[in-house]
């Protein structure tokens, strides 16, 4: 066999111990397809309390409850009932038996790669206080890998970033250190995108196709043996960069389509006309329509965020992303949009923003989560408070939250509340809201979702 069928096959036989670094959303998930697949799996962290957490057998991620954690990484207490064969003399038999699988603990000791065959990168990939990329904790795991990497061993970027971070930072990382290693041969480089959607069970990690690019095509085959193990369907792409622009695309296309929503809110609010009407209307086109929505903004820890790393590097070679720049101009401004709404309605009731009561329904960033990153409820909380608002809030998913130097708790009394306010914002459509209620029991209401209880 050849050096890349040997790797392969170690892989087909699961005779492999693989390691995921960055124990979030992204990465513990993917340490549970990787266990459940029948590798070794140790799961790397610099947060101490996620590494402690694992090894209790406790989670901390919504979509993999402690009970799926603890199949893996405890010694568990088996029963299994002996039937095949069994007759009335000889009935099926019961056995206890003590597995010691273990499979899959955590340590914060990077040096653990020195025994694996295989590790994906999951850490963050924020955007820095400028708007422009911030790789830092990509170029700290590379470096850490790089001092053990060795013979055979494969290497794969989760973490969402622009085209060329693969093949321009972090091949140069592993190189760097391993003088004479050459990719494709002593070890393997590839990229793939994590498509993890927190809270959605139709598609996990383990039925999502997984985009997969290799330096090489050797990479490719190697990669693909690991993830295929743990992964329905691989969708391999021609390199690296294909597969970190495809990431890209996808979240740029929700917020270039979510901009168009909100855009066509602000052109019928100027042609006298009612937007959702006309959006219901447009969706029931059978093809070539796809629905978005207006809202109060751009929430989430991806769509955000991922357009400005494709619109970033387009920069830096002198070419203007029209459309990213466009939607985030749009969408960034949707808080003062409806900021503006509130004021406009009271008005109408001859009250002034400045030492009105207003409440806020909803800062999780969409509805049927706690998530509250970049949330726009947040925003239009701020621009309320600054011009004079005295803002409550009330999530049934966000019991307290701090901002700005405050301290805000959801509201106790719903109704109270609703009753209390000048003025009601509907930010965020959980589903357990009864919308009709809150229709019936507000003041005034500015429904930036349209919940549509409408008769
Ligand atoms: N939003 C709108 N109008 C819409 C859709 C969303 O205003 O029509 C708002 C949401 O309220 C939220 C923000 O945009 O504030 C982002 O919403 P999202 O539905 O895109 O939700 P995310 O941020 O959780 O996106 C994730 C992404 N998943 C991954 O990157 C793996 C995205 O690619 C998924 O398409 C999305 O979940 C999903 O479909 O749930």
């Amino acid at each position: 066999m050849t050096p890349i069928e040997n790797v392969i096959e170690k892989f087909e036989n699961r005779s492999t111990h693989v390691a995921v670094v960055g124990l979030g959303y992204v990465g513990l998930p993917l340490c549970i397809a990787f266990a459940k697949a029948g590798y070794q799996v140790t799961g790397i962290d610099i947060d101490e309390r996620k590494v402690d957490s694992i090894n209790r057998g406790e989670s901390y991620i919504e979509d993999i409850p402690s009970s799926i954690l603890q199949q893996y990484t405890r010694q568990s207490m088996g029963i299994s009932t002996q039937t095949v064969g069994s007759t009335t003399n000889h009935p099926p038999s019961t056995t206890l038996h003590l597995s010691s699988r273990n499979q899959f603990s955590a340590t914060t000791d990077y040096s653990i790669l020195a025994e694996c065959d295989a590790v994906s990168i999951c850490v963050p990939t924020p955007l820095s206080k400028t708007g422009d990329p911030n790789i830092a904790y990509v170029v700290s795991a590379a470096e850490q890998t790089a001092k053990y990497l060795h013979n055979d061993m494969v290497v794969v970027l989760e973490s969402t970033t622009y085209p060329g971070t693969t093949t321009e930072i972090l091949l140069p990382h592993l190189e760097q250190n391993n003088q004479g290693f050459q990719v494709g041969q002593d070890f393997f480089l590839a990229f793939s995108p994590e498509r993890i959607d927190p809270g959605r069970a139709d598609w996990t990690v383990e039925t999502m196709p997984k985009v997969m690019g290799g330096v090489t095509g050797g990479c490719l085959e190697v990669a693909t043996a690991f993830y295929g193990a743990a992964v329905g369907q691989i969708i391999p792409v021609s390199s690296p960069d294909a597969a970190e622009m495809v990431k890209l695309f996808e979240n740029t296309f929700r917020a270039v389509n979510i901009g168009l929503a909100n855009e066509l809110l602000l052109m019928c609010d100027k042609l006298g006309l009612d937007a959702w009407e006309v959006l219901d209307a447009a969706a029931t086109k059978p093809f070539g329509f796809m629905k978005f929505t207006p809202g109060p903004g751009l929430g989430g820890h991806c769509i955000p965020v991922d357009p400005h790393y494709l619109s970033w590097k387009l920069r830096s070679l002198q070419y203007t992303a029209r459309f990213i720049e466009l939607a985030s101009e749009i969408n960034t401004n949707m808080p003062a949009y409806w900021v503006q709404r509130v004021q406009d309605a009271l008005n109408e009731d001859t009250k002034s923003v400045k030492g009105s009561q207003i409440l806020i329904l909803g800062v999780a960033y969409k509805k049927d989560v706690s998530d509250m990153r970049e949330s726009p409820s947040l925003d239009i909380l701020h621009l309320l408070q600054t011009k004079g608002a005295m803002v409550q809030y009330h999530d049934p998913y966000v019991p307290s939250f701090s901002y700005d130097g405050q301290e805000f708790v959801s509201v106790p009394d719903l109704i109270a509340a609703l009753e209390e306010a000048d003025c009601v914002v509907i930010a965020t459509d959980h589903s357990s809201y009864d919308w009709q209620t809150i229709v019936n029991q507000s003041n005034l209401l500015i429904d930036t979702r349209h919940v549509d209880v409408r008769g």
